[in-house]
């Protein structure tokens, strides 16, 4: 008699602590728009964002995902979130300065040297420091993932010294840093959404565009352009953002379990964003892109030609950001 009192005390005491915990998950399904194509290394995050979500919540929690801006470009799907009306969205930090103006700080020209930078910087103190600045404008960012380093694409000619970009029309996100330092080239630069640029190219209303490997791969912008010129002009992150509005009213178990699944699809995400690269400058190699590799010393050139950029745009982003981000990447560097 004594063992069935204690086993159902036992049953009793574990469904006392279990149950708080699965009674403060609710179904919930997320709605997270993003830009480009499934078969980026988004999606791959998104899956396992989602496969955690399923383990960690018993099946009550999942995202459901719109791909190539079917819910608005990144500016518009942001602008939801902080009206309440969509819950989610990967978004690169530049269409968003106009919300934020310190993610300018990541359009910097050839601000990051490497991904390891990129990552210290992004999930140590500065990213903590951009993620309160977030919050004030109505977004929870829930991870940093990796969008990644930008190279050129154009339908003209190979692009081996700055000086070659005179007279092109390059599209670039819609954000006056981007706009500054292609016009600072010799450029005729064009700020358009991510979702139109594929037909600009097209058309031949645009020459050019910048975006890493993958997306130009996933994107199929290789079926529009001619040339791909290895720049690496600006790392671009993406944020994985949540709505505030929406954000306050989760139980705090339910706003665990999606920050700690964010991080795994955050994990995943980068790492096939990384293999991928390697394989999409060999796939748009073989499709026949031009590929052509900035020498060290033209890249030097572009990057001393840039410099007037950082202090054209210190005010607008703000110079204790700039400061910040400088005393960070020192730090990282002398390790
Ligand atoms: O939603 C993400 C994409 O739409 C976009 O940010 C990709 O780098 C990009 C660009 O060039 O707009």
């Amino acid at each position: 008699m004594n063992k069935v009192i204690f086993s159902t005390m036992t049953a009793a005491l574990a469904l006392a602590v279990a149950g708080p915990a699965i009674a403060d998950i609710q179904d919930r399904n997320f709605r997270v728009s993003n830009g480009v194509n499934e078969d980026h290394p988004v999606g791959d995050g998104i899956e396992a964002m989602n496969e955690c979500l399923a383990e960690q919540s018993d099946g009550q929690m999942e995202l459901t995902a719109f791909w190539g801006s079917a819910l608005g470009d990144d500016l518009e799907a942001t602008q939801a979130l902080r009206s309440g009306t969509q819950e989610m969205v990967v978004t690169s930090t530049s269409p968003i300065v106009a919300i934020e103006p310190a993610l300018g700080v990541f359009d910097l020209p050839f601000l990051f040297a490497n991904a390891e930078e990129a990552d210290a910087i992004l999930d140590g103190e500065f990213g903590d420091f951009m993620n309160e600045k977030l919050e004030e404008s109505g977004l929870v960012n829930l991870a940093w993932w990796e969008n990644g380093f930008r190279n050129l694409t154009n339908s003209q000619r190979p692009v081996e010294r700055w000086e070659d970009f005179e007279g092109m029309r390059v599209r670039v996100m819609q954000n006056n840093i981007f706009l500054d330092t292609f016009e600072n080239m010799g450029a005729n630069a064009t700020p358009m959404a991510f979702g139109e640029v594929f037909t600009a190219l097209e058309t031949g209303a645009i020459d050019a565009q910048e975006n890493p490997f993958v997306t130009i791969d996933t994107s199929q912008f290789y079926e529009v352009q001619d040339y791909l010129s290895v720049t690496r002009h600006a790392y671009t992150p993406f944020m994985l953002l949540f709505s505030k509005p929406i954000w306050d009213t989760l139980s705090s178990t339910e706003q665990e379990i999606l920050r700690d699944c964010a991080i795994v699809g955050r994990d995943v995400q980068r790492s096939v964003s990384r293999e991928l690269s390697d394989e999409s400058r060999a796939k748009l190699e073989e499709v026949g892109m031009e590929i052509n590799e900035l020498s060290a010393e033209e890249q030097a050139r572009m990057r001393e030609r840039a410099q007037p950029v950082y202090e054209r745009h210190a005010d607008s982003i703000g110079q204790d950001v700039i400061d910040r981000m400088m005393s960070a990447l020192e730090e990282i560097r002398s390790e």
